[in-house]
């Protein structure tokens, strides 16, 4: 039986099928349907985050926030935050989701001190797993705030100071203790405050090998502690800071490459830090795929008008099915799930425009899958990719990738080639007309 305190007046969100007009149903989102070999629970593995949906309140750099949750009005913290675990329980249940992702400071308010905080978060994760037991909600990943503090202004693991680098450590530390006791299945660095506002002032070199040692550390406490997850960096070019390290996936991969951490990491591809970078979503999938390194994703969407991170929930389907394409092709996601670190609109005030997000931005992912196994399935899409590259297959074109050629070898061949190059097409406007037919 689902509480119903918060949330009053919903039941749990059910899938009927496209031409139901009931706004709190699935359209295309059902949970035990069959796509490609895997339900799409078992694709998708939803997440909910806590930051956006029970944190953040609609504030932004011009005014105060405007959504004001039953579940803050407590003076206590720690109630405070049972009774905002309450609401996010209920929340995911009713969603029928089987997972979330926090923050550390997300679950309950940070102390005055790092005892008091350690305290505070062992409280909360003591209660938050009781509601695990009796709801099956499992954790998909767990991070550490450590850029909202002021303390982390020049940066966490990369502070020119050590010792906010000791504290941030700390911190890391008691993220990882809380995700492991939640039995997280995943932990995530992302460094919004990892990166510098002016090169003047800043020794790159040095801040990202400190941010290397920093997360060979974490890495190491942990898996002495038997965790056995995969430990996912968030690329995002810029914002907070001026120049993130973790830039985009290509960034991403060299830094976890040159520092030997590619066998524990992978990534979790947040659509509008994609957009962020100057990349598209599918992009940012593809570099991660094609490296063995997709992790996670983090759903959601910018606006094309606006350059900063909106964070808006998931609605284009042409993005989404082109982001399934790559995801099917990939085989999925390594470990991770879809997380939407989306957040409702400053003037989206109703309990119930939650929900509508949440089932619209399962509805965008679950259509994208459907287009995307139609597409490559039913129309030449993959063939005619093969055959682009046939030249490869056979001959010296085969010689070539297997690494037995030289550039004189390439100069002879050209050379005593008799007939001319001939123009192929690459028939893109044709590939966007079969795509756009299957939406
Ligand atoms: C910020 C962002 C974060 C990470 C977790 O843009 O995406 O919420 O997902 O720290
Ligand atoms: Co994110």
């Amino acid at each position: 039986m689902v509480n119903d305190k918060y949330f009053k007046g919903i039941e749990k969100i059910q899938f009927e099928g496209k031409e139901s007009d009931n706004p709190f149903a699935f359209k295309y989102y059902n949970p035990d349907q069959v796509v490609a070999g895997k339900t799409m629970r078992e694709h998708f593995r939803f997440a909910i985050a806590y930051w956006h949906s029970f944190c953040g309140q609609g504030a932004d750099p011009f005014g105060a926030g405007t959504q004001n949750f039953p579940w803050d009005s407590n003076s206590d913290p720690l109630q405070a935050a049972k009774d905002k675990a309450d609401a996010a329980f209920e929340f995911i249940s009713k969603m029928g989701f089987d997972y979330f992702c926090f923050h550390d400071y997300d679950l309950i308010q940070e102390g005055g001190s790092l005892a008091e905080s350690e305290k505070r978060l062992e409280a909360i994760t003591d209660y938050i797993k009781t509601k695990q037991d009796a709801t099956g909600i499992k954790l998909l990943w767990g991070t550490a705030n450590c850029f909202s503090n002021p303390r982390y202004m020049n940066g966490a693991a990369t502070n020119p100071d050590f010792d906010v680098v000791t504290y941030a450590g700390a911190q890391v530390k008691m993220a990882l203790d809380a995700t492991m006791k939640l039995n997280g299945e995943n932990y995530v660095f992302w460094g919004g405050r990892e990166g510098y506002i002016s090169l003047l002032n800043t020794d790159m070199g040095r801040e990202q090998d400190h941010m290397a040692r920093f997360l060979t550390m974490a890495k190491d406490y942990a898996r002495s502690q038997g965790f056995k997850g995969t430990f996912f960096i968030e690329p995002k070019p810029m914002e907070p800071s001026k120049h993130q390290y973790d830039f985009d996936a290509a960034t991403s991969i060299g830094f976890l490459h040159k520092y030997g951490l590619q066998d524990d990491f992978k990534l979790n591809i947040e659509v509008n830090h994609a957009t962020l970078a100057q990349h598209t979503f599918e992009h940012e999938l593809t570099v991660a795929a094609n490296d063995n390194m997709l992790g996670s994703i983090d759903a959601n969407r910018g606006d094309y008008q606006n350059g900063w991170d909106t964070d808006q929930f998931p609605n284009n389907i042409e993005e989404t099915a082109r982001a399934m394409m790559v995801f099917l092709k990939a085989g999925g996601l390594q470990g991770g799930g879809v997380n939407f670190d989306a957040k409702i609109r400053r003037n989206s005030t109703d309990f119930e425009d939650l929900f509508h997000a949440h089932i619209g931005g399962a509805d965008t992912f679950a259509r994208g899958l459907l287009v995307a196994d139609k597409v490559l399935n039913d129309t030449n899409f993959t063939s005619f990719v093969q055959e682009r590259y046939a030249s490869f297959d056979a001959g010296k074109g085969s010689d070539f990738e297997q690494g037995k050629l030289s550039l004189n070898d390439l100069y002879a061949i050209a050379s005593n080639s008799t007939s001319d190059i001939k123009p192929v097409s690459g028939k893109q406007e044709l590939l966007e007309n079969i795509l756009n037919n299957h939406i």
